[in-house]
C-alpha cells in the first residue's frame, strides 16, 4: 500500500469510529430568589439506567423541601417563576419520586438539619440526560415547604428559594 493510501485508509477507519457524544454528568449550580441565601451545587451522574444526585444546598431552614426539575432553564425571575411549572414530558400528574405516574421533575424532598444544610445522595430512574425526558437546559428548584408527593399540581411545597440551570458537566471517569 502506498503510503497517500494508507492515510486514506486510516482516515475512513477513524471517521467511522463511533462517537460518544453523550453526556454522563451535569451539574447545577443554585443561587437563591430574591429575601433568601439558599446556595449550593448539585451533580447528577449517570449510573446504569439510571442517575444518581448528589449535592450540598445551604442557608435552608431544618427539615424537608420540595426538589423539582422545572420546565424552562430560566431563572431570571425575582421568586423563579420565569423556569415555569414541573418538567413533565408525559403528561403525567404530580407525585414522588418512587411513583409510576410523576411528573419526570418530581425528584421529592431533600432535608435540611439543624444548620440548614442539606447532603443528599438519591437515585432516580427517570431523569434522563437525552430524549424526551432530558433535564439538560432545565431548571432545578429547592422549595420553602415539604413536597407531600401527592398534591396537584406541585406538592403544595410553596415558594422558591433557589433555581440553578442544568448544564452539561465534565465527564467524571
Ligand atoms: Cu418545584
Ligand atoms: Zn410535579
Amino acid at each position: 500500500m502506498s503510503p497517500s493510501a494508507f492515510v486514506f485508509v486510516m482516515a475512513a477507519v477513524l471517521a467511522a469510529e463511533p462517537v460518544d457524544t453523550g453526556v454522563h454528568h451535569a451539574c447545577v449550580v443554585l443561587h437563591p430568589t430574591a429575601g433568601n441565601k439558599i446556595e449550593g451545587t448539585v451533580h447528577f451522574e449517570q449510573i446504569a439506567k439510571d442517575v444518581r444526585i448528589t449535592g450540598r444546598i445551604t442557608g435552608l431552614s431544618p427539615g424537608k423541601h420540595g426538589f423539582h426539575i422545572h420546565m424552562f432553564g430560566d431563572c431570571s425571575a425575582p421568586d423563579a417563576a420565569s423556569a415555569g411549572d414541573h418538567f413533565n414530558p408525559g403528561h403525567a400528574d404530580h407525585g414522588g419520586p418512587q411513583d409510576r405516574n410523576r411528573h419526570v421533575g418530581d425528584l421529592g424532598n431533600i432535608e435540611a438539619d439543624k444548620d440548614g444544610v442539606a447532603n443528599f445522595s438519591l437515585v432516580d430512574d427517570r431523569i434522563t440526560f437525552d430524549g424526551p425526558a432530558s433535564i439538560l437546559g432545565r431548571a432545578l428548584v429547592v422549595h420553602e415547604k415539604p413536597d407531600d408527593l401527592r398534591s396537584q399540581p406541585s406538592g403544595k411545597s410553596g415558594a422558591r428559594l433557589a433555581c440553578g440551570v442544568v448544564g452539561i458537566g465534565e465527564p467524571k471517569e
